[in-house]
Parts: structure tokens; C-alpha cells; sequence
């Protein structure tokens, strides 16, 4: 974090004569002004406070970490500090499929089921979908009734609409508190659109592509990319007169993830059939999880693959704060502009626009 604190100092300077622009952040009132009356906040108090596995404290310190004021921005990041060294020890289970597939049900029974198991869950989700249609929050939430009750469970609906692109980057690091609050296992639903898929794959150690049956057509169009992703694949709704087709269903993706580049080396990627209405096929999904836990622990991938899933995620805030660093500058987006014009009417080459731009 130093680093990054010293990017954001390098970069106050650089923007002294804007100060008092366009964010309100970093307006007249001093900093130091802020932070004393501000600092009721006492961060070990809320640390130990997570640590004893409080769910209220857990929420206040998600909500730390998701603000994007600035201080608070600080704060969470002390607070995640302290609290790292009780990370790490859950297993984190990505789930995903179409809208109507039925992830939150499955999380719903699947949860209820590893609660009654003496399991801590924590669900969490990243929906892309809720900043434009209001949210599937409402509809989650009587999805996850039952489990909403269980006292290990902890669930903390989508990120609330517009706040979309900043929030649910904060997964990461909401996952490290309720790892910290001492839950065992992490459901991360996803909706399977545009690029969360590949997103919630980088942050987990197991990933569920949840499907339906009368799939032929469907497994003609799905993207072989999402198949790749799935350490399981899950025919869901296996019940009633579905129940014969899910299981030919089943089968049929054996066979071509059979075919397919697994996703977790060292794990054969299978299908099983589950219904979440009956409560059936739950148990083996646990098994099977164990299996690859124990499997993937021996050959010490789970420990290469969380460290690399770490690196990225550095890299990737690495780019982000170079984007957001660049376009602080409130002029920046009108030069760009010109540089722009400059270059489709052939005043410019591409190199020299962007050359530039970072001349200065
Ligand atoms: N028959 C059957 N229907 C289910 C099952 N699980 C979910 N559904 C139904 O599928 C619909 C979508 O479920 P939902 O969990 O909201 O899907 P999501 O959009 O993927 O989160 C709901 O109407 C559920 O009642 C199941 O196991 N069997
Ligand atoms: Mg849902």
C-alpha cells in the first residue's frame, strides 16, 4: 500500500493547481481537519470486533471498504491490514450461469445444506445486471430466505444500482474480511454476461458454470471460453419430468469437457445433475469439493494459483490507478479529443498523438 500511497501523494502535487475541482475531495477543508473528526472510527476495536464474528461489524467494516471517500479509503485499508494475517483459510466457490438458471436458489439450498453441516457461509454477489435493471437484489433476497436465518451464514446482496465499476472491486477484499470473521466457505454469485465470469474466476479456487437441460442446442451455442472456465458443471433444476433429460444432459457435457482444456490443472473437469428444489445431487457437489481441495492442495496448486490470482489482481490496480491518474486532470479528456481530431484527419500519426500526451 505504500506504493500506492505514494503514487496518490506524487500525484497531489503534480495537481496542485486544480485542487478544489471536480471530485470535492480534496476541497478546502484541510485533510488534517477531516481525519480528527472523522476518527471516531477505532479500527483494531472493529478489527477484533470482525475476528469474534460479528455480522454487524462485518457489514460496517464491507461498507468501509466499498466507500469510496477517501479517508474511509485509508481506513479500510488499516483495517484489512490488520486483519490479514486470519485470511486465506476459506475455499472460495465462484457460480455462474444465465439469468433464470437458478444461482441463487442453488446458493440458497447448497448454503442451508453447509450451515447444517456446522459450516460458516458467506454469500456474496457481483451482478453487472443490477445497475440497469434495479437489481435481481430484491428477488435474491426471498431467494436466500432460509439461509438469510442460519445463524453461520452472512449474506450480502449485490452491490446497490449505479455503482457499478468501482464496487464490485471491492469483492476481493470483502472476501478477506469474511474470511477474517472466520467463514469457511465463500459463494460468489455471478451473472454469466460479458466479462464477470472471467473476473470471478480470477479470484476463487473452484468455479461452477450452472446449466439447463434440453441443452443440445445450447451446447452447440455456448461459448467453449465459459466451459473452459468451469472446474464443474452443474445441470440444474434435475427434477420432475426434467429429471431423465438432466441426466442425459449430464452425459453429454462429460463427454466434451472431456475434450476441453480443464481449468484447474490437475483437475477433470465433470458434470452433475442437482436439484435444488428437492435438495438433491447437494451432497456430492460437497463431495466432490472436498475431492478437489484435498487433490489440488497435495499438488500444491492451490497455494500457486492463489498466489498468482494476487499478482493479477496487483497488476490490474496497478492499470487502473495509471487510468484513473491520468484522467484526473480535468483537461486531459479535451485533449485527448484534439489529439483525436488531429489524428482522423490525418494531421497526426496514432505514436505521435500518444507521444504527446505523456511529453510533459
Ligand atoms: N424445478 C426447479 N426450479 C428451480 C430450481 N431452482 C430454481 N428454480 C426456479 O428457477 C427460477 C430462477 O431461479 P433463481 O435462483 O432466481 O435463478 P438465478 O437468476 O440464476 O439466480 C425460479 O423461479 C426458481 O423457483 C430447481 O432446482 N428446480
Ligand atoms: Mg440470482
Amino acid at each position: 500500500m505504500e506504493y500506492f500511497k505514494g503514487m496518490e501523494e506524487k500525484g497531489l502535487i503534480v495537481m496542485e493547481g486544480v485542487k478544489g475541482g471536480h471530485d470535492g475531495m480534496s476541497q478546502s477543508s484541510p485533510k488534517r481537519f477531516r481525519k480528527k473528526k472523522q476518527e471516531q472510527l477505532d479500527i483494531p476495536t472493529l478489527a477484533s470486533e470482525v475476528r469474534t464474528g460479528s455480522r454487524t461489524s462485518l457489514s460496517k467494516a464491507i461498507t468501509l471498504v466499498e466507500s469510496s471517500n477517501a479517508w474511509h479509503k485509508e481506513q479500510a485499508q488499516d483495517l484489512l491490514q490488520e486483519l490479514l494475517p486470519f485470511t486465506g483459510e476459506s475455499v472460495r466457490i465462484g457460480i455462474t450461469g444465465v439469468p433464470g438458471a437458478g444461482k441463487s436458489s442453488f446458493i440458497e439450498a447448497f448454503g442451508t445444506m453447509l450451515c447444517r453441516m456446522g459450516k460458516k457461509v458467506a454469500v456474496l454477489a457481483i451482478d453487472p445486471s443490477s445497475s440497469l435493471s434495479g437489481g435481481s437484489i430484491l428477488g435474491d433476497k426471498t431467494r436466500m430466505e432460509g439461509l438469510v436465518r442460519q445463524e453461520n451464514a452472512f449474506v450480502r446482496p449485490s452491490p446497490s444500482a449505479g455503482t457499478l465499476g468501482g464496487v464490485h472491486k471491492k469483492t476481493r477484499e470483502t472476501m478477506l474480511l469474511c474470511e477474517a470473521a472466520g467463514y469457511d466457505v465463500i459463494l460468489i454469485e455471478t451473472v454469466g454476461v460479458g466479462q464477470s465470469e472471467t473476473y470471478v474466476r480470477g479470484m476463487v479456487d473452484f468455479f461452477l458454470l450452472l446449466v439447463l437441460t434440453g441443452a443440445g442446442d445450447e451446447l452447440q451455442g455456448m461459448k467453449k471460453g465459459i466451459m473452459e472456465l468451469a472446474d464443474a458443471i452443474l445441470v440444474h433444476k434435475a427434477d420432475g419430468d426434467n429429471l431423465r433429460p438432466a441426466r442425459r444432459t449430464v452425459q453429454e457435457y462429460k463427454q466434451i469437457l472431456h475434450f476441453l482444456q480443464p481449468s484447474t490443472p490437475g483437475w477433470a473437469s465433470t458434470s452433475l445433475a442437482v436439484s435444488s428444489l428437492e435438495r438433491t445431487g447437494l451432497e456430492e457437489v460437497w463431495s466432490m469439493l472436498e475431492t478437489f481441495e484435498e487433490t489440488i492442495k497435495k499438488s500444491n496448486y492451490w497455494t500457486v494459483r492463489r498466489h498468482e490470482q494476487t499478482r493479477d489482481w496487483f497488476h490490474s490496480m496497478i492499470t487502473d490507478h495509471l487510468i484513473d491518474s491520468f484522467y484526473k486532470n480535468p483537461s486531459r479528456k479535451a485533449q485527448v479529443r484534439n489529439l483525436e481530431e488531429a489524428i482522423l484527419h490525418g494531421r497526426l500519426t496514432v505514436t505521435q498523438g500518444v507521444n504527446q500526451l505523456f511529453e510533459e
